[in-house]
């Protein structure tokens, strides 16, 4: 016979299934929310991991759900105490992250086709629950794999093409004997030929220098390049491509940079993928001119608000970090005050050092 109701064992079944699901649903949840707040500082992931367990309260304490735990029966559930062989690895914050999305999002579907039975009203909510976790995880593992990726590298050096490819393969090879992790290969007056044959050489020095864990080189404006390249990824602005479509050229491993000039921007940076802003220009800088200078309120309230890696630019200085840093800022982007310096790797190993103490 089609569309058979289940038999009063099989209601019951389900029953026990919605109690069980509901129960992994709100726990997976709660850990997800946990790692955003207290080991990603990410104030907005928290707020949406706490709405959705907050709504799937709401869910549970309508009727007939609020009954769930009257079935339960632990003593007699098969699976209690079942090892699995293959369980997710928790090596780091982005499988804590992946593994309890996984987790909530497996639960919430559990929920919504056993709603269809027990209680229909309900299987949307559900659904709309399990796409909410979508979205958070999405965000939480940009942030969580960008601050892995970025630990430590609190100096990113611009470097511009120099007189020719050997000069510039010489500062960069300086540069990283001097400690500096991070370059974004940026200079408006080459074109592409000659980018292309810079960021070739910055590749072939930070490659040849550390083959497994070699500085990260970036190239700014053109994804083509990067992803051509195999770059470590790309810095763009609101000139550039907007920066979900550049995550299409670059792929899924390759770091996107965005540059935000107010809060906006920054939160649509956020929202669309990126893994860490540039925002000023701080001062007055001599490498790129600007009509106007980001306000220290701006700077404030991106520091505060956005979990990715943030790295204040224009005109740093080593006699200006501490004015960075006091807006809560602990990371750089700096062109001239390295690369016009009369001894460059002096000049980035000062701020490396500079940067180091005052993260404490
Ligand atoms: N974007 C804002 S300021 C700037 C860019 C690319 C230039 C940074 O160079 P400098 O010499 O450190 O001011
Ligand atoms: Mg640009």
């Amino acid at each position: 016979m089609e569309n058979q109701a289940p038999s009063v064992d099989g209601v019951v079944g389900v029953w026990r299934a919605v109690d069980a699901s509901a129960n992994r649903a709100a726990e997976a949840l709660r850990v997800v929310e946990d790692v955003a707040r207290f080991v990603l500082d990410d104030g907005h992931s928290t707020a949406l991991a706490r709405d959705l367990r907050h709504e799937l309260a709401a869910v549970l304490a309508g009727d007939p759900l609020r009954h769930r735990c009257s079935l339960r029966d632990v003593a007699g559930d098969v699976g209690a105490g079942m090892r699995s062989g293959q369980a997710l690895p928790r090596a780091s914050t982005t499988d804590l992250v992946a593994a309890n999305s996984a987790r909530a999002a497996q639960a919430l579907r559990s929920l919504e086709e056993c709603a269809a039975v027990v209680a229909p009203d309900a299987a949307h909510r559900f659904e709309r629950l399990r796409y909410g976790v979508y979205g958070l995880e999405r965000r939480i593992l940009t942030c969580a794999r960008a601050q892995e990726r970025l630990a430590g590298i609190d100096l990113c050096v611009l470097v511009d093409g120099r007189r020719d490819g050997a000069e510039f393969a010489r500062l960069v090879a300086g540069l990283a004997e001097a400690g500096v992790r991070m370059f974004q290969v940026r200079d408006k007056g080459l074109d592409v030929p000659a980018v292309v044959d810079r960021v070739r050489r910055a590749l072939d020095v930070v490659r040849a220098r550390d083959p497994h864990d070699p500085a990260l080189v970036i190239v700014n404006d053109r994804a083509d390049v990067a992803a051509a390249l195999g770059a470590a990824g790309v810095h763009t602005g609101a000139d550039d491509m907007p920066t979900r479509l550049v995550r299409r050229v670059i792929g899924p491993a390759a770091l996107s940079g965005r540059t935000a000039h107010d809060v906006a921007e920054a939160r649509a940076a956020v929202a669309d993928g990126a893994d860490y802003l540039g925002v000023g220009p701080c001062f007055p800088s001599t490498t790129k001119s600007f009509d106007t200078q980001a306000p220290a309120e701006f700077l404030r309230a991106v520091a505060a608000e956005v979990a990715l890696p943030v790295y204040a630019i224009g005109g740093i200085t080593l006699e200006r970090l501490d004015a960075v840093a006091a807006l809560g800022i602990r990371r750089v982007a700096v062109a001239s005050a390295v690369t016009a310096a009369a001894d460059p790797a002096a000049a980035a190993a000062a701020f490396i050092e500079r940067l180091a103490r005052l993260r404490g």
